[in-house]
């Protein structure tokens, strides 16, 4: 999206504004507002013109434009209708020096998974990717993937979804029997040097308005919860909480309260695969900067990466 178009859509959030008032806003001629006007029109948004000037009272459902209106975080949106990954996409943005920019799709051909599994991502998703340039050394890194995290199970919840999170990536439903259901993974990936980041990517994927039957066993989805959201307001969410956990001046230890309000790992038992060894024992906290620590019968472990499963009680 131009930048003009940008400042014109960001000017008309809060209500009607004259022509001239925002030629001279956006520097530019009233002939050149009302050409952005015409192209907002073309991309499905109502505008009315009338004595106060120009006002929106319609928003288009997803689409790039769509999710810049009333975003609130400081970050550029690039909409796709399908590419093979966004993560793919924000990390050539991010090799380019780009920050603050999120690829968004509404279909993804080859999503990633960590460790390079499949994501299954078919239209109708919340495919997702954030490029950030923190000024934080890489360790902290992991706190962004629980901010995400936390970020959408609020999203999920204010959908009236009882979302929760399995360390340290996956958002789950518990259905009636208790057994979990995967609603959203994250994958995060990152280049740097020692002491600082030099970019960071968060790509989440949400099972929005799909068809459960058309995902992996073990998924399930927004529209087989509750029916089918508004991706934009939805999404809009995700980005406005990863801001507001993690954006300049927020304090990330903060991160770890709100993950444990969200968390279904805590006081369960676990089995954690780490690169070097398998975990199991009961998961009693989290810690800076998102590790888990898990009590087991050789007494407390610090486990920092891996794959956890819950385990049933034994009774
Ligand atoms: C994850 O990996 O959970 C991270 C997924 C990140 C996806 C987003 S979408 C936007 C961005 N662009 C990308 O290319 N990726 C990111 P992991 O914990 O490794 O889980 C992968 C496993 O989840 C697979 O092996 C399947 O078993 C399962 N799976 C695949 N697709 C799924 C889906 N749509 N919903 C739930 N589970 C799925």
């Amino acid at each position: 999206m131009n930048a003009t178009r940008r400042a014109l859509l960001a000017a008309l959030e809060d209500g009607a504004v004259g022509g001239p008032t925002l030629a001279d806003r956006l520097g530019v001629s009233r002939a050149a507002v009302w050409k952005q006007v015409e192209a907002l029109r073309d991309e499905g948004f109502v505008i009315e013109s009338g004595d106060e000037g120009y006002r929106v009272v319609g928003v288009p459902d997803y689409g790039p434009a769509a999710l810049a209106f009333g975003l609130e975080a400081p970050y550029n949106i690039e909409y796709e209708a399908q590419v093979a990954s966004t993560n793919d996409r924000a990390r050539e943005h991010a090799e380019e020096g780009a920050a603050d920019v999120v690829v968004v799709a509404d279909e993804q051909t080859g999503g990633r998974g960590r460790l390079d599994r499949e994501w299954t991502a078919p239209s109708g998703g919340v495919w997702a990717s954030l490029v950030l340039r923190p000024e934080r050394p890489p360790a902290a890194v992991p706190m962004y993937t629980l901010a995400a995290a936390v970020a959408v199970a609020r999203a999920a919840r204010g959908a009236g979804v009882n979302a929760s999170i399995k360390w340290p990536n996956d958002v789950l439903v518990a259905g009636p029997d208790s057994e979990e259901a995967k609603l959203c993974g994250i994958l995060t990936e990152m280049e740097g040097e020692a002491d600082r980041v030099s970019w960071l990517v968060i790509g989440v994927g949400v099972n929005a308005n799909i068809d459960r039957k058309t995902l992996p066993a073990g998924a399930t989805s927004l529209r087989a919860e509750v029916g089918d959201v508004d991706r934009r307001r939805f999404l809009q969410r995700v980005l406005g909480g990863v801001h507001d956990l993690t954006g300049e001046g927020a304090d990330l230890r903060a991160v770890l309260d709100a993950w444990r309000e969200y968390a279904s790992t805590l006081g369960r038992r676990v089995r954690v695969e780490t690169p070097r060894r398998v975990v199991e024992g009961r998961a009693v906290d989290v810690q800076f900067p998102g590790s888990l620590i898990v009590e087991t019968d050789n007494g407390e472990r610090v486990v920092h990466a891996g794959d956890c499963e819950h385990l049933r009680p034994t009774r």
